[in-house]
């Protein structure tokens, strides 16, 4: 039986174009600067963004550390919402390694966060108690918020009041690319918002591994340090990069694909007994599902969907993610649509 999978995005395979490109790569030693596969990368990347440099790391995760870890010192404070990735999910890194300390605000439903709240958590410089202010974190899209997507209007507003106090703006773009083609816009107009930007290879565009830190050259000479400090400076790493291209050149436009099969997995799913969704919410490739049928424990649902061939993950006790990407076709969808109901008929 085939599994269909839509536990995250990063579970995508490279493509066929991708094994090739990997397996034909032109490597060097890259801590020496010499592998040509990581730097025609590491120029397209920054080119595609906008920026002056780019640099090539292990993961979203790597990439978020260290580029908060060359922003701010120990003992500085970092501004971000409290349902970021960074605050939530990456094991506390810029505070265990880089001695950060993390101020939240509120994420508001639709992934921003209130401009008015970050003026408010910016630290007087001249107070002894406090901590420095020196970054403000943005997410685009913004994963817990089921993929919404900021628009650089939207993202101006937060960036005046950094610019005011001083502080940089650093951007969890995991999936910019989703972002841009969710607005009809180029990423580098969501980059032009903000100082620095992490992004992924490794989910919706498919890449096996890896994303980028981009922003000007002085700041990526400070990342790609910080980025040695972690362990993340990899030897003959064009196998990895020769992926990244091939995600940057042929699986972005496609993300389109991706979020018209999230609208309709979203519309089915509000039809369904004992789910609901909210539309206006489904704005790209992630899909948050609430489970509104009572009596029934949510881990037992996920286990149900899965012995039907369905995977999807839950997020707490009343909610499901479900993210489609490439390898999800529409008739993939028809079928998770079929399970999801066949189980909840059981169940209600
Ligand atoms: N997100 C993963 C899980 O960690 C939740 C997923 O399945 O969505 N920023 C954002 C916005 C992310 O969604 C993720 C990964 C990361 C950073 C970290 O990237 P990796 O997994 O490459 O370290």
């Amino acid at each position: 039986m085939r599994t269909i999978d839509l536990r995250s995005d990063t579970v995508t395979l490279p493509t066929p174009a991708m094994r090739k490109a990997m397996y034909e790569a032109e490597l060097g030693d890259d801590v020496y600067g010499e592998d040509p596969t990581v730097n025609r990368l590491e120029a397209l990347v920054a080119e595609k963004l906008g920026k002056e440099a780019g640099l090539l790391v292990v993961s979203g995760t790597m990439g978020n550390l260290t580029a908060l870890m060359a922003h701010a010192q120990r003992g500085d404070e970092v501004i971000m919402g409290h349902l970021a990735h960074t605050y939530l999910y990456e094991a506390g890194g810029i505070s265990v390694l880089g001695g950060v300390h993390v101020r939240t605000v509120p994420n508001l439903p639709n992934g921003m966060l209130n401009p008015a709240d970050v003026e408010l958590a910016v630290r007087d410089p001249n107070n002894i108690h406090f901590p420095h202010s020196r970054v403000v974190c943005l997410e685009n899209t913004h994963n817990r918020c089921g993929g919404a997507v900021l628009s650089p209007a939207q993202m101006a507003t937060v960036r005046e009041v950094a610019q005011r106090h001083g502080l940089m703006v650093h951007l969890d773009g995991a999936r910019i690319f989703n972002a841009a083609v969710a607005l009809g816009i180029d990423a580098s107009e969501i980059a032009a918002q903000v100082d620095s930007v992490q992004l992924c290879f490794s989910k919706g565009l498919s890449a096996p591994v890896g994303s980028a830190v981009v922003g000007s050259a002085d700041y990526i000479k400070e990342v790609r340090r910080q980025r040695k400090i972690v362990g993340g400076a990899m030897r003959q790493a064009g196998i990895i990069a020769a992926a990244a291209i091939v995600a940057l050149e042929e699986m972005v436009d496609r993300l389109a694909e991706d979020h018209e099969n999230a609208q309709v997995l979203a519309q089915g799913i509000k039809e369904i007994d004992g789910l609901d969704v909210d539309l206006d919410s489904v704005q790209s490739d992630i899909i948050m599902i609430t489970l509104t049928a009572s009596d029934v424990e949510i881990t037992d649902l996920v286990k149900a969907f899965r012995a039907e061939g369905l995977m999807i993950n839950n997020i707490d006790a009343s909610h499901f993610r479900a993210v489609t990407h490439y390898g999800i076709e529409r008739e993939d969808i028809s079928e998770a649509l079929a399970i999801l109901s066949r189980v909840m008929k059981q169940v209600a």
